[in-house]
């Protein structure tokens, strides 16, 4: 059967834009899907950065206006790899022109932001997706069945760490291209909105919703030089960012967040202990999942370490053999994967912009708590 073409507008050539444009190229090599995405329009604002993306990557045409992307007949699904401070702008556009929309993590830099993004896709009835990457990772994906089989039992505690260190140096400026994240007008926050955001998502999608939390965070350089001003500017964002949370489930969780934890360049761990097992998971060793079962007979109980390569687990039967592993990139294939999967059964992937909300809400939540230094309540979404 020849499938269903999916046009693809790609507005971004960063990091991000990179990631989604390989996980194109590959999905339909070894997912059996109705449609298959064609690489149509890169879009950035220095046209020979787009031109020298869409040679390498193979789009079939270059913009350097996302409004004129957007506009076009010829792309179905427009995709935001851009700084947060536009996600909004390009979603709320790209939804009116009746688009489909995959936008990068997170949803938007506030809530208000955020809340008008949901407004406007869900009145044009156009499919939509927040790229939480971490969640198709086949561990990840594995712990979170783990917990819906009720394996853990109740559960007591969740936490998660990511660390970072590359923004220790005084001397980094802040904004513009791959510094944007330091410009608290651009990002909208730091850690908080770049790096928690990823372990809120993953902890709300396996344990369910965040009810309170509390906070500190702290900017350990207080100034620095912005690129795009050439002048000594406050630095408005959050360097390290710590709290706690009660879910709704009654459970007890624990965050933290920095990028001045020297030595840890992407270090992103979680922990889950209930009733019966615990469960660990460590983005430095992304294929494995640590599992104990208190239920195992004593003189063999213990932490078992899952390699997550099986055919019967998540993904893995549309890879290689059973054993041999994949990695980052593959959880970027995995969720156009599910995206078209979705599109073909008219069931929306996971988070859709509506579930993206919660994380900004609790991201909020805690950068307000850390202002007011109270317990703060999560609004509903
Ligand atoms: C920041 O350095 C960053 O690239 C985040 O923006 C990504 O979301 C995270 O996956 C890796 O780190």
């Amino acid at each position: 059967m020849p499938k269903k073409k999916l046009n693809v507008g790609l507005i971004g050539c960063g990091f991000m834009g990179r990631t989604h444009s390989n996980a194109h190229r590959k999905v339909g090599n070894f997912f059996d899907l109705e449609y298959q995405p064609v690489l149509k329009a890169i879009c950035d604002i220095n046209k020979e950065t787009a031109q020298a993306f869409a040679e390498r990557w193979g789009y079939e045409s270059v913009e350097t206006d996302w409004a004129e992307l957007v506009k076009r007949d010829d792309i179905d699904l427009v995709e935001i790899c851009t700084p947060n401070d536009t996600h909004r702008d390009i979603a709320v556009a790209a939804a009116k022109a009746g688009k489909m929309i995959l936008c990068e993590k997170p949803l938007a830099r506030n809530v208000a932001e955020g809340v008008e993004m949901v407004q406007a896709v869900e009145a044009a009835k156009v499919p939509n997706l927040v790229s939480y990457n971490y969640r198709r990772v086949p561990a990840v994906t594995l712990a979170k069945n783990l917990v819906d089989e009720g394996r853990l039992g109740r559960i007591f505690h969740y936490r998660a760490m990511f660390l970072q260190d590359w923004t220790i140096s005084a001397d980094l400026p802040q904004g513009g291209n791959a510094l944007w994240r330091l410009d608290v007008k651009v990002a909208g926050s730091g850690v908080t909105g770049d790096l928690l955001a990823h372990c809120i998502d993953t902890a709300i999608w396996i344990n369910g919703g965040i009810d309170k939390v509390t906070a500190m965070t702290e900017t350990f350089i207080k100034e620095r030089m912005h690129n795009l001003t050439g002048k000594v500017e406050k630095v408005g964002i959050d360097d390290a960012c710590a709290f706690l949370a009660r879910f709704k489930n009654g459970s007890l969780g624990t965050f933290e967040s920095t990028r001045y934890a020297r030595g840890h360049k992407a270090l992103y761990v979680f922990e889950i202990n209930g009733e019966h097992a615990s469960i660990a998971w460590d983005l430095h060793d992304l294929q494995r999942l640590a599992y104990f079962d208190h239920r195992d007979e004593g003189q063999v109980r213990g932490w078992r370490s899952i390699h997550v390569t099986d055919s019967d687990h998540p993904y893995m039967g549309k890879w290689w053999v059973p054993g041999l592993s994949i990695g980052y990139e593959h959880s970027f294939v995995h969720q156009i994967a599910d995206f078209l999967e979705g599109l073909a059964k008219g069931q929306p992937a996971s988070p859709t912009f509506r579930e993206a909300l919660e994380t900004q809400h609790v991201c909020e939540s805690v950068l307000k708590s850390a202002q007011t230094g109270a317990w703060e309540s999560v609004p509903s979404v």
